[in-house]
């Protein structure tokens, strides 16, 4: 377990990391399984259903993702959780194609603290990555997968998702997350 601080839009030194471009990584070595380790536990502690390694401060093209899907297990087993639990690595993804057909979500960030706004995005896309074994994987995403693949893509390209609204919005939702942020000082 090795649970990491999320960077938040509030923190003018978090934002400026947040805004840079990560780098691909060589391969997938004991380094990088160890920094998605670290990921996910952060990932499963905030909750989140997923994370870009920016967001702990590595500037890496290393994301991991949980949708509670694994496959086989009924999703009638609502108390247990971790029964559904279904990890998904990605390394150095691609998105090799998107559908011209949008699909509209409402999303949110661990990075933006308690801000949910609809972003319209591809409904489908086509996707290449290597997985926690250093294989290649190449496969079609669609519904709640492709919008929180394309959110994570984002976050290697120092996008994130209030950039896709307007200037009104991006605004609110800054100062919310700084009043969050305020708020969760005084506690
Ligand atoms: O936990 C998260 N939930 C979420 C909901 C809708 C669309 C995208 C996401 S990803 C987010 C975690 C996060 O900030 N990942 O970068
Ligand atoms: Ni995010």
């Amino acid at each position: 377990m090795a649970v990491q601080r999320i960077l938040t839009i509030d923190n003018a030194a978090d934002l400026a990391i947040l805004k840079q471009v990560s780098k691909p990584v060589e391969g997938v070595d004991d380094a990088v399984r160890t920094l998605m380790d670290d990921m996910l536990d952060t990932m499963y502690d905030a909750p989140g259903i997923g994370l870009a390694a920016v967001q702990i401060g590595e500037l890496k093209r290393v994301i991991v993702m949980d949708l509670g899907d694994k496959p086989g297990v009924e999703e009638t087993e609502e108390e247990d959780a971790e029964a559904r639990r279904n990890p998904r690595h990605f390394v150095n993804p691609e998105i090799l194609w998107s559908s011209d057909e949008m699909f509209t979500y409402e999303e949110g960030c661990l990075s933006i603290p308690e801000y949910f706004d609809k972003v319209e995005r591809p409904a489908r896309v086509r996707i290449r990555y290597l997985n926690y074994q250093g294989e290649t994987i190449e496969e079609e995403a669609e519904g709640l997968y492709a919008v929180c693949i394309q959110h994570e893509m984002d976050h290697l390209n120092g996008v994130l998702f209030i950039d896709h609204l307007s200037r009104l919005k991006r605004e609110r939702a800054a100062a919310k997350c700084k009043k969050v942020a305020r708020e969760r000082m005084a506690a």
